[in-house]
Parts: C-alpha cells; sequence; structure tokens
C-alpha cells in the first residue's frame, strides 16, 4: 500500500504528512460494498458510477423529462443522459461530480472530452482475478465494513449458503449487521421472522423479545460483524414509549452489550422527502443531542459509534464525546462528505477531542468510489492536520514523523479497532 498520488505543492510539512496519510492502510468503517461473491449486489464500474443516486439527484434538477420517464429508462441509457448533463453539457464541479473525474484518472483514462462508449471499452478488465484488491490499494483501503441487512431477501440468501464464505483476498470485506427494518419498520417483520422460525408477535411479549435478540445474535455471528449499525430519523428520541424505543433498549442494547458490540447510530436523515426521486430521495434534519447524552449515560456499558447528518449537530456532538469514553464520533457523512465541510469538522475535532474520532468513512455504494472518497478525504485531513502541526510546533512542541504516523494510524485505524475491543 505505497501508493502516493503526485505532490500538489512543495510545502515539506505537507509532503511528509500527506505520505504518511497514503501509507497508513484505513479501515474504511461504513461502506455499502459487497465483495464479488455477493453477485448483484456487488456494483462497480461506470454504469453503476454514473448512477449513483448523488449524481442522480444532481441531474434530475436540470433533466428535461419527468423523474417517471427518467426511472422507466435502462441503466445504460440514465448513464448516458448523466454524463451528457454533468460532464459534456456541464463542469462537473460538483463533488460527487468531481470525483468519476478522479476516479478515471487514477484508473489510467483521460475523461475530458472522451465519449462514455470509449470510457467505457478503455474500463480495466474488472473480471480480472485482483480486481477489487487493485481498487482498495489504489485507495489506501486496507479493510472495508459493509452494511448487511439481514432482512434483505436476496442478501439474507447468499449468507445462508455457502457462497458467503470468504475466498482468497476477500477478506478485506468486515461485516456490520444492519437493523433498520427492526428500528424504523418494525410492523412488517413478526410475519417473516415468524416464517424463519422465530416466534416473534407484533406485541413485544417476553418471548418476542427474547426471540428477536435471539436473531440478532445468530445473525451477528453468522456474519462475524464488527457492529451492529441503525440509521434514524432527525427526529429520533429516546426514551419515548415507541416500539423502537423498547426494541433499542430491551433487544438490541443487551445483545450488543453481552457481545461486546458497538451500536453505530446514524442520526438525522429523513427518508423520502422526495419520494419521486427514489434513492436519491432522502434528505436532511437537524436531530436532539440530548438522545446521544441520555444513550451514553444510561447505558454505560454499551459502546456508541455516533455520526450525524446535519452540520449543525456536529459542535455538540464533538462536546458530547468529551463527557462519554463509550461515545466514538466517526464520519463526515454523506450531505457532510465534501471538502469545505470535512476541513471545518474535521478541524473542530481535532480541537476537541484531539486524536480520538475517527474522522471519516467513504459510505461508497460503488466499488471505485472508494479511489475517489479516499483521495479527497485524505487532502483535506492532511491539509488539517498539517496546520495544526505547525500550531504545535510554533507553541513548542516539534513534530516528528513518529508522532504523525502514530496519529494517523490512530485516526486511520487505531481508533476503530481500540474502541471495538474496549471493555466497558
Ligand atoms: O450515503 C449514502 O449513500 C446514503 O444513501 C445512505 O446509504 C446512508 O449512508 C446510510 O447508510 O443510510
Ligand atoms: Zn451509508
Amino acid at each position: 500500500m505505497t501508493f502516493v498520488p503526485e505532490q500538489s505543492g512543495k510545502n515539506a510539512w505537507l509532503e511528509k504528512v500527506r505520505e504518511i496519510v497514503w501509507q497508513t492502510p484505513v479501515v474504511d468503517m461504513h461502506t455499502h460494498l459487497f465483495p464479488r461473491r455477493f453477485g448483484k449486489l456487488s456494483l462497480t464500474g461506470m454504469d453503476d458510477l454514473l448512477t449513483y443516486h448523488y449524481l442522480i439527484a444532481e441531474t434530475l434538477r436540470v433533466l428535461p423529462m419527468t423523474y417517471d420517464e427518467y426511472w422507466s429508462l435502462s441503466k445504460e441509457r440514465r448513464a448516458d443522459l448523466i454524463w451528457q448533463t454533468l460532464f459534456v453539457e456541464r463542469t462537473p464541479i460538483s463533488e460527487a461530480a468531481r470525483g468519476v473525474v478522479t476516479i478515471l484518472r487514477r484508473l489510467g483514462l483521460e475523461a475530458k472530452g472522451r465519449s462514455l462508449a470509449e470510457l467505457r471499452a478503455n474500463w480495466p478488465d474488472r473480471s480480472e482475478a485482483g480486481y477489487t484488491e487493485r481498487i482498495l490499494d489504489l485507495a489506501g483501503v486496507g479493510q472495508a465494513v459493509m452494511t448487511n441487512d439481514p432482512f434483505d431477501p436476496e442478501e439474507r440468501e447468499i449468507w445462508l449458503s455457502s457462497v458467503s464464505t470468504a475466498r482468497p483476498g476477500e477478506n478485506r470485506f468486515l461485516a456490520a449487521l444492519r437493523l433498520d427494518a427492526l428500528l424504523n419498520d418494525y410492523g412488517s417483520l413478526p410475519v417473516r421472522l415468524n416464517n424463519w422460525g422465530y416466534r416473534a408477535d407484533s406485541v413485544l411479549t417476553e418471548e418476542t423479545v427474547a426471540e428477536l435478540g435471539r436473531f440478532i445474535k445468530e445473525w451477528t455471528e453468522r456474519m462475524r460483524a464488527v457492529y451492529v449499525a441503525v440509521s434514524l430519523p432527525d427526529t429520533f428520541s429516546f426514551p419515548d414509549g415507541s416500539t423502537r424505543s423498547i426494541l433499542l433498549e430491551r433487544v438490541v442494547l443487551p445483545v450488543c452489550r453481552d457481545m461486546g458490540l458497538p451500536l453505530a447510530l446514524m442520526i438525522g436523515v429523513k427518508r423520502g422527502v422526495n419520494p419521486a426521486l427514489l434513492e436519491a430521495g432522502d434528505s436532511v434534519g437537524k436531530a436532539d443531542i440530548r438522545v446521544v447524552e441520555r444513550l451514553c449515560a444510561d447505558f454505560p456499558h454499551n459502546k456508541f459509534m455516533v455520526t450525524m447528518l446535519s452540520r449543525e449537530n456536529q459542535h455538540e456532538l464533538a462536546v458530547t464525546a468529551r463527557k462519554f469514553r463509550n461515545l466514538m464520533v466517526f464520519g463526515s457523512w454523506w450531505f457532510l462528505n465534501n471538502p469545505s465541510l470535512v476541513g471545518e469538522i474535521t478541524r473542530m475535532r481535532l480541537e476537541l477531542l484531539g486524536t480520538s474520532f475517527i474522522p471519516q468513512h467513504s459510505d461508497a455504494r460503488i466499488l471505485e468510489q472508494v479511489i475517489y472518497k479516499w483521495a479527497h478525504a485524505k487532502e483535506v485531513i492532511a491539509q488539517v492536520l498539517v496546520e495544526k502541526y505547525r500550531d504545535l510546533s510554533e507553541a513548542g512542541w516539534p513534530v516528528s514523523a513518529a508522532d504523525i504516523r502514530r496519529d494517523v494510524e490512530s485516526l486511520f485505524e487505531g481508533n476503530f479497532w481500540r474502541f471495538k475491543n474496549l471493555k466497558l
């Protein structure tokens, strides 16, 4: 993992920090990637990259076509339209559009002036055995944590079949048990759970609670999940007597505690604000930090990894992490994953928390996206670190390369593993 992109400046500090940042393998702690053995769930290549929901939202703002017309097209045709709209008729200046340019460049393809047909034709051979490894190496990602939904019929079948065993080279993918269906839409689950052999009722009886606990434990073990996760709305409150609240308190938190697993809470998403945009239709809302305080205080033997989607929540989240050692702040998530905001948030976290947080995760859905998500994030993180090291040296503490290495290791991988293994 020694890939270091061309130097962008002559600043010696920046060069050193960039070199270390690029040499330190990342644990990409939240992605939506799957290794190839997961078949159709594993997305890769130009058409999947172009039809990423971030780019769909940007295209549909300006495309002279109804939403329905757009959705009725094949994936290839949608990709054509996105390329034409954002890369031919306009300058690909947004973060997600620039990301495609970064990927193409790192794969040795010049984007400007090329037709999409040409780019598709010149794409490196994806059937090659080492392709996935090569992409992870280009991004400097050592391991990527997937998002694994035990309620998704397609994914479930794969885990239950022998195909779920990692093939050589695929052990760089780790699992995370995602419980959105349980915690955000329990009503639809009892019938399915009964069919799968769990005695779960729509009323949360003692037996149901025990059976749901058994379900989570079994799936966590089957997947060898490194944590349990859920995304939550901006209106998330706890405790509030809701089904979600009861399930959290009686099922999810006890199982996580008993198994020593962190619970990742991704708070602040407003699903389906514009349902016509389908997967591109979710938005953001400011959430109530008191919920995080309450959970950390009332469940001191549970570990919480928390990211919040709204910019307005970032400062209070960092302050809350100062108060609770069972809280690990992570990532500049989704609409925050833009250089201006990653810079601002990382700077503030370093000032309030030192190096005791996880600065970024990629949220990549398409394999090659790890290239741009990490290239862009690493540039910003390196620049912020340089600023901070310079300030510290001026204050009278000379910073060595060994110091920088130790810090970057903590930020990119050590904090994740130490928190996961923390005993409370
Ligand atoms: O960032 C994204 O791609 C979002 O669509 C979501 O996947 C979000 O990150 C989530 O995990 O819910
Ligand atoms: Zn995600």
